[in-house]
């Protein structure tokens, strides 16, 4: 979202989102949710897609905003800078990840491209996966967790909900402005849930090979914060070769599809074969 198009509540978060719109992530969920609509063939689609790509976006920075705060993982970097409440502070940290939030579900029930019946079933499906049933969900079992040493069964559902939901929906959502089949939604679904949990897995490899700490050089930062983590019940080689599987039978998914598929196919193995 660029800040010079916000209303300006307040200095505060004014400058907050000019920060933060000068250290953009990779846009990933953005990026899936387009090829997923083109997947399907549906040239328009590609073209409607703008609006709710930025949407699951906003969604997302805001959830890592959150995320960053004291008062769940306690971070002071991310994206290669200080994060939102050390730069500003927690309140306008908190103010800008509900902001963000709610900005998404305006920004899609405001496209007028879109029908009333896509509007509703793309605020539908980015509301359930970012609550209760979804990322918050998924974030609540993940605090609970930290100190337990889960089973790897157990550490999958959490992050399906925490990490894979929004992936998820990124896809389903791509699918619902190409207006997919449903047969076509049900396999982006399945896409997202694999390819989705082969990300994370692969982000607690990365952690682990790139983390300097002591225990780090063992576990890794996660490990180190008390959590369990994929490589720390697997072993590194299992966990990586879980994740490669993972994304090859996510590829083999959409085998049929045709080079409209190829934007979606690139991207998912970026997912799996990236440094961070
Ligand atoms: C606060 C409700 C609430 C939820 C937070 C998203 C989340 C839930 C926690 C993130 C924890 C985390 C860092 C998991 C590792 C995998 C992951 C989601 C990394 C961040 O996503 P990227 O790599 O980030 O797409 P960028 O910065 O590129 O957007």
């Amino acid at each position: 979202m660029d800040s010079s198009q916000e209303d300006r509540p307040g200095m505060g978060i004014s400058a907050a989102l000019a920060y933060l719109s000068k250290s953009p992530g990779k846009r990933l969920r953005p990026q899936l949710l387009i090829a997923a609509a083109r997947a399907i063939g549906n040239a328009r689609g590609e073209s409607l897609a703008a609006a709710p790509a930025e949407a699951v976006e906003l969604i997302h920075t805001y959830s890592l905003i959150h995320d960053d705060l004291p008062a769940m993982d306690d971070d002071d970097m991310r994206r290669g800078r200080p994060t939102l409440h050390v730069a500003f502070d927690e309140a306008t940290a908190i103010l800008v990840g509900d902001g963000l939030q709610a900005k998404a579900f305006e920004l899609i029930a405001s496209e007028e491209q879109l029908t009333a019946q896509q509007r509703v079933d793309l605020v539908a499906c980015l509301a359930r996966a970012s609550g209760f049933e979804g990322m918050v969900g998924g974030q609540g079992m993940d605090i609970e967790a930290t100190q337990q040493t889960l089973t790897v069964e157990q550490l999958k559902n959490i992050h399906a909900l925490k990490t894979g939901a929004l992936i998820t929906a990124a896809l389903v959502m791509g699918g619902i402005v190409g207006q997919a089949s449903p047969d076509q939604k049900a396999t982006l679904k399945a896409v997202g849930d694999k390819i989705g949990l082969a990300f994370q897995i692969i982000d607690d490899v990365i952690d682990v090979r790139s983390d300097s700490t002591t225990l780090g050089k063992t576990a890794g930062k996660d490990a180190a914060a008390g959590k369990s983590t994929y490589v720390a019940l697997m072993g590194l080689e299992a966990a990586e070769t879980a994740a490669l599987d993972l994304y090859e039978e996510s590829v083999a998914l959409i085998k049929n599809w045709g080079v409209e598929a190829d934007v979606l196919r690139e991207l998912l193995a970026r997912m799996v074969k990236r440094d961070r």
